[in-house]
């Protein structure tokens, strides 16, 4: 029993130590992870972000773009956007970058393109395993619907309530939703067009970053997670052993107690065994 727990736990011990050593590399940074579909906007949103009219720190394109994660921190404020490559089923190295940097988010932002009409089943599938893979998903999600001046104005809510009632379904409650346009919000600041700024929706994203700059990151979420396991395990092999040596002891005095019968039991023959044999060496 103990040897068996005692390995288990110097086990999880040694891995949480690795884990713990591999999330303390992201201890100062507040990571904002991206997610989406390809195409949907996700460096534009990145970009726009970070204030970057240029539209080009995050790789921009109408082709599939962005194939591995990038990340830049935004010195206005502190926040590190992490972009990762679009998911589909064809592309899984792609799925795999993607997912290795979900584990380094404190937020999450899943960016869906209003022009795709309702979610497809990558964005289901993609939506189904974050919610099996990310501890308190709900309260970190923001869901964009980008490319808001794509379509007209009526169109645009009534695809981002479906949207945001499927993500619901798939994950429960989000935390922040934000119809959108990144492009008319560079367009706005770099015009100085207020109005345009204000309609892209882009601020409602910045206020929703600021608002919940508390979260704790999944890495950490984790970590705290197993650290709770691994407590647990350490009282359960303490308590094992405490009984085994309480058992031992038990056992020690019953012997100890069976044998003083034995030798009151036995002594008065080996006395007379004594006394004979005394009287025959005489
Ligand atoms: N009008 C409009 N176009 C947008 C918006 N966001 C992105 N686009 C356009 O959509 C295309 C794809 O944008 P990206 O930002 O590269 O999309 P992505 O999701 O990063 O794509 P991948 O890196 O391939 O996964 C580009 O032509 C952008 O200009 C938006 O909010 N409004
Ligand atoms: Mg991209």
């Amino acid at each position: 029993m103990s040897n068996y727990d005692i390995i288990e736990l110097r086990k999880a011990s040694q891995e949480l130590i690795e884990k713990f050593t591999r999330s303390n590399q992201d201890k100062e940074k507040f990571n904002v992870v991206i997610v989406g579909q390809y195409n949907n906007g996700k460096s534009s949103l990145c970009n726009a972000l970070m204030k970057d009219y240029s539209n080009s720190r995050f790789a921009v394109s109408d082709k599939r773009e962005t194939r591995k994660i990038q990340e830049e921190t935004d010195p206005a404020n502190g926040v590190t956007y992490i972009d990762t490559p679009g998911f589909d089923s064809t592309h899984e190295e792609d799925t795999r970058l993607a997912r290795d940097a979900w584990i380094r988010a404190n937020l999450i932002i899943f960016v869906h393109s209003l022009r795709a009409g309702e979610l497809d089943g990558n964005e289901v599938d993609t939506l189904r395993t974050l919610f099996s893979v990310v501890p308190d998903l709900g309260k970190r999600f923001f869901l964009v619907c980008s490319k808001k001046g794509e379509i007209d104005a009526d169109n645009a809510e009534e695809i981002g309530r479906k949207v945001r009632a499927q993500v619901m379904d798939y994950i429960g409650g989000i935390s922040g939703y934000a119809i959108v346009d990144s492009n008319d919000y560079m367009e706005g600041l770099k015009d100085d067009d207020r109005d345009l700024v204000i309609e892209s929706g882009i601020d409602t994203v910045y206020e929703w970053i600021a608002n919940h700059r508390s979260a704790q990151s999944v890495a950490e979420k984790m970590l705290e997670e197993e650290k709770n396991k691994i407590e647990r395990m350490a009282h359960r092999t303490r308590d094992n052993l405490d009984k085994g040596i309480k058992n031992y002891k038990r056992g020690f005095k019953d012997r100890r107690m069976k044998l003083d019968t034995v030798w009151t039991n036995a002594k008065p023959g080996i006395s007379k065994v004594w006394d004979l044999c005394s009287g025959y060496k005489k």
